[in-house]
């Protein structure tokens, strides 16, 4: 038996939505109910580093295993197997086509995962970390597959990860087929595109989420009128606008949708029954503090979103940092706002 060991790293990087994904219409295959568009962030800031490796000589009892943050992780969830099978039987096919390939499918793998930034605060590390998971041990199956094949994959371990195999502005489209097989993202632009932007990330809490993102949605697909008005309607005119913002580089159309969808997907969640709330105080001070920005500018220079947690993501453009960036440092310097630290703030590109 050859006690060879292939390795392949690969790091992913967190993308932030600015038309949110939430809902589900088939959670097996983990379709969603609606498109979504975000923006993918910096990588030397906000990534997930993953490395995948696998050797005929590892313990075929103790099975894959996963490393996450250093401490050992249950991947025997359905979405986490359905990644690795997926990418098991693309190489099974590869090993099978040349029987020259070591049969890397059969091996036990090895995962290895660290996030720079706090995992499971509503910081999308999910989406960063299938991402990496799935790019990772393609790498090491040298599978022939496109970043969209990879974001299949992805889709299925976490919805928003299939955003970040992309740079950019990314689209995740629903798609109508039941098997999922259209359900992918895409590149709206490269980040070269709007070379301007910048996203601030207010970092107010590092604690773990109280409601999961899978079990929040499935709340509100089940019980909020309000969420059928969002994917029949609003989603669906977000993210024309959204696109037609994006193409054209107009930042207050590009603000005034990531403002009211971030809006809608909160009044959602307080439409569910029991509401689920992920802001907070300072989460709401935050978008007082863009309101006050935004008015004292004469118009949107400044936008804010927030996922499921009360972390705030401020999007604006470079050359208005001193309005945006400054006032922050202002409101919050020498204040006691939660875990907001002055070293938690400065802007991020897109990558
Ligand atoms: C988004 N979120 O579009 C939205 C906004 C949270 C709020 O995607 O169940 O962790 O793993 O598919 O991807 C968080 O949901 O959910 C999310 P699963 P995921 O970024």
């Amino acid at each position: 038996m050859s006690d060879k060991v292939y390795r392949a790293s690969t790091t992913a990087p967190v993308n932030i939505a600015v038309v949110k994904y939430w809902g589900k219409r088939d959670a097996k295959l983990n379709l969603p109910t609606n498109s979504s568009l975000s923006v993918t962030l910096s990588q030397a800031d906000l990534r997930t580093l993953t490395t995948a490796s696998c050797s005929a000589s590892f313990s075929a009892s103790e099975g894959d295993s996963l490393l996450l943050n250093g401490e050992p992780s249950d991947i025997s969830g359905a979405r986490t197997q359905a990644c690795l099978r997926e990418l098991r039987s693309r190489r099974a096919a590869l090993e099978a086509a040349d029987p020259s390939l070591p049969k890397l499918s059969t091996y036990p793998l090895r995962l290895v995962s660290e996030n720079n930034f706090p995992t499971a605060a509503g910081l999308a590390s999910s989406a960063a970390g299938f991402a990496a998971l799935v790019r990772a041990i393609a790498n090491l199956y040298e599978l022939p597959a496109s970043p969209s094949e990879l974001s299949l994959i992805a889709r299925q371990g976490s919805g928003s990860a299939c955003r970040s195999l992309f740079g950019g502005y990314v689209a995740w489209r629903m798609g109508d087929k039941a098997d999922g097989t259209d359900s992918m993202a895409d590149q709206v632009a490269e980040a070269s595109h709007w070379p301007d932007m910048r996203a601030l990330v207010l970092v107010v809490s590092a604690a773990k989420k109280g409601v999961s993102s899978s079990s929040g949605m499935q709340q509100t697909v089940a019980t909020s009128g309000l969420f059928r008005e969002r994917i029949a309607t609003v989603v669906p005119e977000n993210m024309a606008i959204m696109e037609k913002a994006i193409a054209e580089k107009d930042f207050e159309k590009f603000a005034e949708v990531t403002m009211r969808d971030s809006n809608s997907f909160h009044a959602t969640c307080a439409d569910t029954y029991p509401p689920i709330f992920y802001m907070n105080d300072v989460s709401r001070a935050a978008i007082r503090a863009v309101e006050a920005i935004n008015e004292k500018a004469g118009k949107s220079v400044a936008a804010y979103t927030f996922d499921a947690g009360p972390n705030a993501v401020i999007y604006y453009q470079e050359k208005d940092t001193e309005a945006v960036v400054g006032t922050f440092y202002h409101v919050l310097q020498g204040a006691d706002i939660g875990g907001w630290k002055s070293a938690d703030i400065k802007g991020l590109k897109p990558t």
